[in-house]
C-alpha cells in the first residue's frame, strides 16, 4: 500500500461544487484509460461512494472522493485492496435479494459444466498437479461469508458464499505461495489473475455454494473465487484451472487495458 501522502496534489483539489455530473467528470477523467471500455456504464455516484469509502456530505468530502479514485488509478489500492484487512462481513438478512447476474455475456450464455467430468486442471509451481474433482473439493473443510460484492460498472450487492479457503487448498495441492501469482482459467474464456497475498488471504475462498445451495450456473457452477478484498470483475467465475506463477498470466479486462486497480 503506498502513501497517500506521496501522491500528486489532485487538478480537482479547487472544486467545492456537490454537483453529481461534474463529480462524474472528474472522476472519469481520472480514471481515462479505462473508462472507455466501460463507456456510458462505467460510473455512478452511487459506485464511485462505494469504491472510495467516501460519503459525500460536505464539499471537502468531494475533493476527498476525487483523491480517493485518483489513488486507485495511481494503483495506491486504498482501503479497499489492503490484503491485510478484513472486508467487512453483514448479517443474512441484508444478503440482496435476488443478487445481481453480471458477465460479459448474458445470463442465459453462462456455460454449462457437467460436474460429472469436471475436475480442476493443476499448473506451473505446484507438487501435486493431479487434477481435483468436485467431490474432493466438497469433502475439504467448508466456511462461508455475508459479504458485499462491488462491480465497477457502479453496482454493488451482498451476497452468501460457502467453500474452501484458498489458501488451505495451495497449502493441501503443494503450491509454492513464495510465487507472485496465481493465475486462472474459466469455462467461458474469461481468465484472470491474482497476487498471491490475495491468494493467501483468510477471507480467499473457493465458493460451492451460493446462499448455502450449490453454486447456480449463473454465479459460476462449479466453483469461483470468492474475495471481499477484489472488485468483482477479478472474482473469476467457472474457474477449470489454476496455475501458480512467477510471470503475470493478465487477465481479460487487464490485457484490453484495464489494469489501473486490478493487477496489485
Ligand atoms: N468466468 C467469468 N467470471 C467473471 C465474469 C465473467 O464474465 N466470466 N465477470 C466478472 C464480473 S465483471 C463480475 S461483476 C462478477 C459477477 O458475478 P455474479 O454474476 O455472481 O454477480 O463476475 C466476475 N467474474
Ligand atoms: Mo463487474
Amino acid at each position: 500500500m503506498a502513501d497517500s501522502n506521496k501522491f500528486p496534489p489532485s487538478p480537482f483539489r479547487q472544486k467545492i461544487t456537490l454537483d453529481r455530473e461534474m463529480i462524474i467528470k472528474d472522476a472519469e477523467k481520472l480514471l481515462s484509460p479505462s473508462r472507455r471500455l466501460f463507456g456510458k456504464k462505467m460510473l455512478s455516484l452511487g459506485g464511485l461512494v462505494m469504491l472510495t469509502g467516501c460519503k459525500l456530505d460536505a464539499p471537502e468530502s468531494v475533493e476527498k472522493l476525487l483523491e480517493s479514485v485518483s489513488r486507485f488509478n495511481d494503483k495506491a489500492q486504498a482501503w479497499l485492496f489492503d490484503p491485510t484487512k478484513l472486508a467487512p462481513e453483514y448479517p443474512e438478512s441484508m444478503i440482496t435479494r435476488p443478487f445481481p447476474f453480471n458477465a460479459f455475456y448474458s445470463e442465459d450464455k453462462a456455460p454449462v459444466v457437467d460436474p460429472r467430468s469436471y475436475s480442476l486442471k493443476l499448473a506451473g509451481m505446484i507438487d501435486n498437479k493431479t487434477p481435483v474433482t468436485l467431490a474432493q473439493l466438497n469433502a475439504m473443510p467448508q466456511q462461508s461469508q455475508v459479504t458485499r460484492h462491488i462491480c465497477v460498472e457502479g453496482w454493488s450487492a451482498i451476497g452468501k458464499w460457502g467453500g474452501v479457503r484458498f489458501s488451505e487448498f495451495l497449502k493441501m495441492v503443494g503450491a509454492d505461495t513464495t510465487q507472485p501469482y496465481v493465475g486462472f482459467k474459466c469455462a467461458d474464456d474469461y481468465y484472470l489473475s491474482i497476487d498471491m497475498p490475495t491468494a493467501l488471504h483468510p477471507q480467499t475462498i473457493m465458493a460451492l455454494t451460493y446462499d448455502g445451495e450449490t453454486l447456480p450456473t449463473k454465479y459460476g457452477f462449479p466453483m469461483k473465487l470468492r474475495m471481499p478484498t477484489k472488485l468483482g470483475y477479478k472474482n473469476p467465475k467457472h474457474i477449470t484451472e489454476i496455475s501458480v506463477t512467477n510471470v503475470n498470466p493478465g487477465g481479460y479486462w487487464e490485457d484490453q487495458g484495464y489494469n489501473w486497480f486490478g493487477g496489485s
